[in-house]
């Protein structure tokens, strides 16, 4: 009998089908951004952005009368956390899809695990060449700034038609920024501009001296920075410490307003194109309730991190409640494994009036996305507050 157990559990095991995980409520959506390390500088205005997401589509009924719950997994600001966080929104809280990470750096490192585990990946921030290609469930609602970032050197020039001369500095160990860069080169060449330098750092550096005793010596009458947050925010002020006198051009690294008081009062005039302008408000009325709920809420305006972070939770809650259109079946009755490929199909079909204005996720998982602006940032007297004033 001792001898026959093993054998009988093994045919019972057989014969018993592993339970499969049914989808939760409220509907986890896994948020996984950097809350910590300096990628916090971003990774805060997402979570503020999805918060409110959460807020107002719960009100407005969330999935056709069910609930959504954002489950938050910090990343901080490497790959290995970015891996650590996708991993335990999966498998340990069955979240139906993943809202990140921060960085294109992370995404290249954790989004191949979601794309193992067939668990769409919706980047909110992830504007590197080659984010959607990693695989059939990675989509983006952040362009790339292949598209965006051209705008901003073109501003450049209209401000100032003598522009000849061309400083470009980048992080070189950081992908987004590495991606960034080719796109201004680019630009720069093809505006018939001359780059007369090309300097690289480190997105942990904080003495930039070597590369702006370049420049200045370069004689650069334009300076285009692609880097992260707190990096090039220390590039800028001691730019401006050391006599660099003429327009600077941000990345979307500079994107963020908890940039300005990494470099006070000398961020003023830096140009940056951007994928979202709170000036849109009368004509789109989704941008309008969020931007209020978000103002109401923090008592300062939102950014294009926020909003992209809002944008993000936003889609997938459309896309799930276009599943239950589509089937008669509510998204609570569904397995999770089939939900999360349904989902996924679903992201990718139709179009979202979204704050950021009417955006689709193209089949590769590529956003479309049509409106894209160039501010310039005014520093308040404070020094330490200001704003993204839109130039075009
Ligand atoms: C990226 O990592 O893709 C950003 O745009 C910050």
């Amino acid at each position: 009998m001792k001898r026959l157990a093993p054998a009988l559990a093994l045919v019972l095991c057989a014969a018993i089908p592993a339970l499969a995980d049914k989808v939760a409520t409220p509907i986890p959506i896994g948020i996984a951004v950097g809350q910590t390390s300096n990628v916090a500088l971003f990774g805060q205005e997402q979570v503020n952005g999805a918060k409110i997401a959460e807020e107002r589509l719960n009100a407005a009924g969330g999935v056709n009368g069910t609930k959504i719950t954002l489950v938050f997994q910090d990343t901080a600001g490497d790959e290995a956390g970015a891996v650590n966080a996708f991993q335990n929104l999966i498998n340990r809280d069955k979240v139906v899809a993943i809202i990140g990470p921060t960085l294109s750096q992370q995404a290249f490192a954790a989004n191949p695990i979601a794309e193992r585990a067939k668990t769409p990946v919706v980047g909110p921030s992830n504007t590197a060449k080659g984010v959607p290609e990693i695989g059939e469930f990675i989509g983006r609602i952040s362009a790339p700034m292949t598209q965006v970032a051209p705008y901003s050197v073109k501003q450049a020039m209209k401000l100032n038609p003598d522009i000849k001369r061309v400083a470009v500095l980048y992080a070189q160990n950081d992908a987004f920024s590495s991606s960034e860069t080719v796109t201004f080169q680019d630009a720069v060449k093809n505006l018939g501009l001359e780059t007369v330098t090309v300097q690289k750092f480190q997105t942990t550096d904080n003495d930039f001296t070597t590369q702006v005793t370049a420049v200045l010596g370069a004689k650069a009458d334009l300076v285009i920075i692609s880097g992260l947050a707190a990096d090039s925010g220390n590039l800028v002020k001691q730019l401006r410490q050391l006599g660099y006198k003429g327009l600077i051009v941000g990345g979307n690294g500079l994107n963020s307003p908890n940039m300005f008081p990494v470099c006070g009062a000398l961020c003023s005039d830096i140009l940056v194109a951007q994928a979202y302008s709170p000036a849109t408000v009368d004509k789109n009325p989704v941008n309008k309730d969020f931007a209020t709920a978000f103002e109401a809420a923090y008592k300062k305006g939102p950014a294009q991190f926020s909003a992209q972070a809002y944008t993000a939770v936003q889609v997938v809650t459309e896309a799930l409640a276009k599943i239950e259109k589509e089937t008669g079946k509510k998204i609570a009755d569904f397995e999770l494994a089939e939900l999360r490929e349904m989902l996924n199909k679903s992201l990718r079909t139709g179009s979202y009036m979204t704050p950021i204005g009417e955006i689709s996720i193209q089949p590769s998982g590529e956003v479309e996305q049509k409106d894209f602006y160039v501010s310039k940032i005014v520093m308040n007297p404070d020094g330490k507050t200001g704003s993204f004033v839109l130039v075009s």
